[in-house]
């Protein structure tokens, strides 16, 4: 698609003008056809965990947040590294085949919060109250918060060949991942729905997941446009191996149901290089 829209496009508008609104009216929770949408969503989110919206934004939307990401990306900052599931340094007195030990690769390029602009079409939309209203509709989990986290709350990942993001729960209750650009190859999001729970590691099952040998992961493919609501806490997730010469590019857009929550400066440090 050619990407001729610029930031500057949204100026006098509103980030409503991004988002397929014949199809997902979100200005007005209470219309039918957003009942019936809602409907499907939550079905979506109790089976499985993870709920995915296809074509929300409309095609010029799309256009314009293409444009946006794509002259954020070079402003991002790549780290490479290996980590755990559980985003933390291992206990070593743990066995060694404990899912708390296992390390997997993490090669990413993160543009935080602090770096877009104000006028980025992406960052208006996370800043958008109707949007974090919908979220909140779509998870009936009460109110909701943007992320706390100066550098968290809002990210363009940048993903290019060899990229990748090991299995890993968040340290958010919920990521609203947009998708802006596919990959040539690979770069799918694959998750195990609610593998843990709040009170319950279930590390047997994390550990199968780890191996390769778990019958609950589920692979959802990235399509331009496409919004996936998942709870990321609890469902243990990666992004497999990007493979070619284009980059895979996502907004993550993070809520949580507590204000001020924020991410571990270990988290940070590893991810943007500064806690602040
Ligand atoms: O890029 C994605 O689709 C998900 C990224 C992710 O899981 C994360 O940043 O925590
Ligand atoms: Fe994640």
């Amino acid at each position: 698609m050619q990407a001729t829209a610029t930031g500057s496009d949204l100026a006098d508008g509103s980030p409503a003008q991004l988002v397929n609104l014949d199809r997902y009216p979100i200005l007005d929770l209470d219309s039918s056809k957003m009942h019936e949408a809602l409907r499907w969503m939550r079905a979506q989110i109790a089976s499985t965990g993870a709920c995915e919206v296809p074509g929300f934004l409309n095609p010029r939307g799309l256009e314009t947040v293409i444009a946006d990401a794509r002259s954020l990306a070079p402003t991002a900052r790549r780290s490479e590294g290996y980590g755990t599931a559980y985003l933390d340094v291992p206990d070593t007195s743990l066995p060694e085949d404990h899912p708390r030990r296992y390390f997997g690769k993490a090669a990413v390029g993160v543009v935080a919060y602090d770096m877009f602009p104000a006028s980025s079409p992406l960052r208006r939309l996370y800043e958008w109250d109707p949007m974090m209203h919908f979220i909140g509709a779509v998870l009936q989990r009460g109110p909701l918060h943007r992320y706390a986290d100066p550098l968290g709350a809002l990210n363009l990942a940048t993903m290019d060949d060899g990229d990748e993001l090991q299995w890993h729960f968040d340290m958010t209750d919920f990521v609203v991942s947009l998708a802006i650009q596919d990959a040539d190859e690979g770069g799918d999001f694959e998750v195990a729905p609610q593998v843990r729970s709040a009170d319950d590691e279930h590390y047997d099952d994390v550990k199968e997941v780890l191996q390769g040998r778990s019958d609950r992961v589920v692979c959802l493919p990235m399509t331009p446009g496409t919004l996936l609501i998942f709870e990321g806490r609890h469902s243990i997730h990666r992004v497999s191996p990007i493979h070619g010469p284009t980059a895979r590019l996502v907004g993550l857009l993070a809520y949580d149901t507590k204000p001020g929550t924020c991410s571990s400066e270990l988290l940070r440090l590893a991810r943007y290089g500064r806690v602040g």
